[in-house]
């Protein structure tokens, strides 16, 4: 009987109106044809592959609040809710294919319904915590960690769609790495809620490895918490990752978001993922696009056990020349 290194749950979430331009619903055929399922089968995961979710576009949806979609995307966040705790529920390690970054609200809550004491890390150029009120866009996808947080509630006004989310993330369990484009309601959340942030300028600042040491130093110190990563793949450089609807000059390198991902394996605490925010319509060639998908596929193998050094699968013995 083969004994697996994880089970892992794929669950692909096409969505898009969580902004204004469209293709990134095309993210998770991307993030296939780049061989993932492959990958993590070659890990020694075994790996279930529970398909595309179907969203509904809702016919009367009206902008609320500067906030376009609002019913739609809240649907979606709710359809993934639901597929999500079922996969973390069945004992998997569940990984979200975006689809943009507002799907982080289903995919976060479904995860907590399993596990209430989760911790979330959230790697990303953008701290996504506008509130509908301080939005400059009224892009959900730049909102998403203000529905999650229990103690912004009374800084949330009630949006038509979002009425099952119940906020149950404290302060003291996010923490951001890569911000480098911060708005300045974002700003004065970040700072009155005392949100632990590792922007690109520390990670210039300490280096990456000291920053993985704070961050799990934060989040695991008082207790072991399962994991829930929130990787927005606009926090690599867009010379590595182009095809992404909102690229900001100097990120993660190639390798400062492969040994994130490797840390947070290691932690053994991962307990569900979404990879969000990459768009094939919008890459300048072929090549371009097939560069981000392929490293969106990197972060995820790295994430579920690949290792620089080799040796995923132990083989039994070497083959012997005599
Ligand atoms: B993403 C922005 F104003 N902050 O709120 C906003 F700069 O999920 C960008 O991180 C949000 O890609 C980016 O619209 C959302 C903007
Ligand atoms: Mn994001
Ligand atoms: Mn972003
Ligand atoms: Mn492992």
């Amino acid at each position: 009987e083969k004994k697996y290194a994880h089970s892992v749950a794929i669950i692909g979430a096409p969505f898009s109106k969580g902004q204004k331009r469209r293709g990134v619903e095309h993210g998770p055929r991307a993030l296939r044809d780049a061989g993932l399922l492959d990958r993590l089968s070659s890990l020694g995961c075994q790996v279930y592959d529970l398909g595309d979710l179907n969203f509904t576009h809702l016919a009367n949806d009206d902008t609320y609040k500067r906030i376009p979609f609002p019913r739609t995307t809240g649907l979606a966040s709710k359809v993934l809710a639901d597929a999500v705790s079922g996969a973390v529920g069945a004992g998997h390690t569940c990984v979200t294919l975006g689809g943009d970054h507002s799907l982080g609200i289903g995919s976060v809550q479904g995860h907590s319904r399993q596990c209430p004491d989760l911790c979330l890390i959230w790697v990303d150029a953008h701290s996504d915590i506008n509130t509908p009120l301080t939005s400059p866009s009224g892009n959900l996808h730049g909102q998403s960690v203000s529905f999650l947080l229990k103690e912004l509630q009374d800084k949330v006004p009630a949006i038509p769609g979002f009425s099952w989310v119940t906020p149950g993330l404290s302060s003291s369990d996010i923490v951001y790495i890569g911000l480098r484009d911060v708005d300045p309601g974002e700003h004065q959340i970040l700072k009155t809620c005392g949100i632990k942030c590792f922007s690109m300028r520390e990670i210039d600042r300490v280096g990456i490895q000291r920053v993985m040491e704070m961050t799990f130093a934060h989040l695991l110190e008082r207790k072991q918490k399962p994991i829930h990563l929130s990787f927005d793949i606009d926090a690599f450089d867009p010379s590595l990752a182009p095809a992404t609807g909102t690229p900001v000059m100097g990120g993660l390198t190639y390798r400062e978001g492969i040994y994130i991902s490797e840390e947070i394996h290691n932690t053994g605490l991962l307990s569900a993922m979404d990879l969000v925010e990459v768009n094939p319509t919008l890459g300048a060639t072929r090549e371009a696009v097939e560069a981000t998908a392929s490293l969106a596929v990197d972060v995820i193998a790295a994430s579920l056990g690949q290792t620089r050094e080799g040796a995923h699968i132990s083989m039994d013995k070497l083959p012997s020349a005599s």
